[in-house]
């Protein structure tokens, strides 16, 4: 059944997501005009959508003020904040879905985990609590650009974020957590399934025959790989925003 709100497109049962950096936009910078008409006159044949980890303020400034009008589905913060068609749908958080008591054990053992560390180095932040995960920095998050290289060396060399990693996954191993070292100087901490593909639910009910996936960081351990290599997407790989564009003109025939 198709959506009545998609019933005037040419392939209203065909959605097509995208990642945002690096797929829609160079990293961490703003979109292309010839980015935004390819979509524009996407639009109007299928249904679309953008998937991206941060929150939508930066999707906002990246993608423009008037992002929410220009897809269909909008997700931040991989879904956690979603729209369709403008309007907002149910929203989670780390701290509902943990509860305060959990939260509590967890960031006990983490400060004194953290209090016990031998380190040369330590700056300030060092739990950062976020809407849908929480990251951990040995060294803490006001390190400088120069104090986060010295501790990636010394992480390599003393694996301190492999290790605490571990005692966690020991200690609170009847909570359902992913732990992820993918920076220089923490990790983060999120519900498992709370990648990309926690967007898919959303869109669910629409009911597409179809769903194109298009990400650059695609390969394992990058955070398009879950929904690229999902059974319920058809996974593209892209290497800049003109890769999407000329793919998208050969895929959906348009100009
Ligand atoms: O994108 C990878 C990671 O980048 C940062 O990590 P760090 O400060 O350790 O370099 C953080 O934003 C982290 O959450 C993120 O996963």
């Amino acid at each position: 059944m198709v959506a009545q709100e998609f019933s005037y497109k040419e392939q209203p049962q065909t959605l097509v997501l995208f990642d945002v950096d690096g797929t829609l936009t160079p990293a961490r910078l703003t979109v292309s005009d010839e980015v935004r008409d390819t979509l524009a006159q996407l639009r109007k044949k299928v249904v679309i959508g953008f998937v991206g980890g941060s929150d939508l303020s930066k999707q906002l400034e990246q993608l423009g003020p008037n992002v929410l009008n220009e897809f269909d589905y909008a997700f931040s913060e991989n879904g956690l904040t979603a729209y369709r068609l403008g309007e907002k749908l149910a929203s989670q958080s780390f701290i509902n879905w943990i509860g305060e008591e959990e939260y509590n054990k967890l960031s006990v053992f983490i400060l004194k985990y953290l209090s016990n560390l031998e380190l040369p180095k330590r700056r300030g932040t060092f739990l950062e609590f976020r809407n849908g995960m929480i990251n951990v920095s040995p060294i803490g998050r006001n390190a400088s650009t120069a104090e986060r290289n010295e501790y990636e060396e010394y992480d390599k060399k003393h694996q301190i974020r492999a290790k605490f990693v571990e005692a966690l996954k020991k200690e609170f191993s009847h909570l359902k957590l992913t732990f992820s070292i993918g920076g220089q100087i923490s990790f983060d901490v999120f519900p498992t399934g709370w990648d990309k593909t926690y967007c898919l639910q959303h869109v669910q009910q629409d009911g597409f025959k179809e769903i194109h996936f298009f990400g650059d960081k695609t390969m394992v351990g990058g955070n398009d790989y879950e929904i690229f290599t999902d059974d319920r997407t058809i996974g593209h790989t892209v290497q800049t925003p003109n890769d999407t564009v000329k793919i998208l003109r050969e895929l959906f025939n348009l100009k």
